[in-house]
């Protein structure tokens, strides 16, 4: 049996497709997970529709895509955000052996099932906002079985959850104590033992790594991108966060799908990132939390015409976060984003940094039938509140969620 024919009419869609950004009056066919046909009404094709669903008159964007989360670990480090407001700083924390490594002693203590029930309450604060699509890196585990084990948690947590998930592996996070002083050995074994095995129980769908002064090196990074690339799997990179490697310009070179945080990247990185088609990041919420001062060029980013995506970041240390609409706030008003930028941040372009533009992410045919219709008067509201979630309902592949207690 072909799936039902649903008609989603009276709705302002705001497509996120540059063909037809703004619809009013607007109608949407899906037939299953895709999208069949998008325009105005009136002009709509004229097949029955087996359902009809009448939205009020309401605003309607693609399902959200939050395309940076470390949404898989265990538990937190309140205590070190404690520190650090009586002065500490973040490295101070890490060289004392906190930092990652004290995320990584907690997800190496547990179980698959207790990642998983630490986890979901943050999955499900980010489905609730309209998140429909969503990444997910390992990197505190720093071992091969436990690497694996966060990749399992994240493929888990999309069977159970209405969500797409997209897995990368970061297992170069950070230099674990069991390879003290042999960076280089680290990354090899990597590239050697843990991606092919890993990508071998397709765990992995993109691999990431920290290339920074505080964790590896551009010629670390690089020769784990040659790895990936042997086994066809697209690269992406934390780059320019603390300091200025090149690691942007290198993973450019490489067509990275993306190159995230970007604090420290000038002119030349944004000429690179555009150039390359690699989308620029943007992670507010750990700007904020870290207080960092420097932000990333948007405007260069910008004039160079590069694609600006902005994410969660979601982690217990830099972005202790589980909101997308308080980033896509955050981006606004911290790295002078505007509405509509940060509108396209968490849908087309974020869509494209994890390689899946052509598949989520706009309101056009043949895409997937994931939407969310809101309580607002404008889409600018969406990154205009503030711990105020105006989302009414999500649709993903084209069934209404009621999950978690989303009602129509
Ligand atoms: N950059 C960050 O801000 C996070 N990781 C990274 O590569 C920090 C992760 C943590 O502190 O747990
Ligand atoms: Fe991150």
């Amino acid at each position: 049996m072909p799936a039902a024919l649903k008609l989603w009419r009276n709705a302002r869609l705001a497509t996120c497709d540059a063909r037809a950004p703004v619809i009013e009056d607007g109608a949407m066919l899906t037939r299953g997970g895709r999208i069949e046909w998008v325009g105005a009404e009136d002009a709509r094709p004229r097949t029955e529709p087996a359902e009809v669903h009448d939205l009020g008159g309401a605003w309607v964007t693609p399902g959200l895509i939050d395309c940076h989360t470390h949404l898989v670990f265990a538990g937190n480090r309140a205590n070190e955000y404690a520190e650090r407001l009586r002065g500490k700083s973040y490295e101070e924390i890490a060289r004392a052996g906190g930092g990652i490594m004290s995320t990584v002693r907690a997800v190496r203590a547990a179980s698959e099932s207790q990642l998983f029930d630490e986890s979901a309450p943050r999955l499900a604060a980010l489905l609730g906002e309209g998140v429909t699509t969503i990444e997910i890196k390992s990197g505190y585990g720093l071992t091969l079985a436990d690497e694996a084990k966060m990749l399992r948690v994240a493929r888990a947590l999309g069977r159970a959850f209405p969500v797409t998930v997209r897995a990368t592996l970061l297992a170069a996070h950070t230099l674990p104590p069991e390879y003290s002083g042999r960076a280089d050995e680290y990354i090899d074994t990597i590239a050697r033992e843990w991606l092919p095995s890993m990508a071998g129980e397709e765990l992995v769908d993109a691999v990431d790594v920290f290339c920074e002064r505080i964790a590896f090196t551009v010629a670390q990074a690089e020769r784990l991108f040659e790895a990936a690339a042997a086994l066809k799997l697209p690269v992406k990179m934390h780059a320019e966060q603390l300091a200025n490697l090149g690691g942007t310009l290198m993973a450019t070179r490489r067509h990275a799908l993306s190159c995230d945080h970007l604090e420290f990247a000038g002119a030349e990185e944004a000429r690179a990132l555009a150039s390359a088609g690699t989308v620029a990041v943007l992670l507010p919420v750990a700007f904020y939390c870290l207080a960092e001062e420097r932000k990333p060029p948007v405007a260069a980013l910008r004039a160079a015409g590069a694609t600006m995506a902005v994410a969660s970041d979601c982690n217990p240390g830099s972005a202790p976060g589980a909101s997308l609409l308080l980033s896509m706030s955050m981006a606004t008003r911290l790295f002078g984003l505007t509405a509509e930028e940060a509108l396209l941040g968490a849908t087309r372009n974020a869509a494209q940094a994890l390689g899946i533009a052509g598949e989520r992410g706009s309101l056009a045919a043949g895409l997937a039938a994931d939407f969310v219709v809101w309580n607002v008067r404008g889409v600018e509201e969406l990154s205009y509140w503030i711990g105020f979630n105006p989302r009414r309902t999500v649709v993903r592949a084209g069934e209404v969620q009621r999950w978690p207690t989303l009602t129509p």
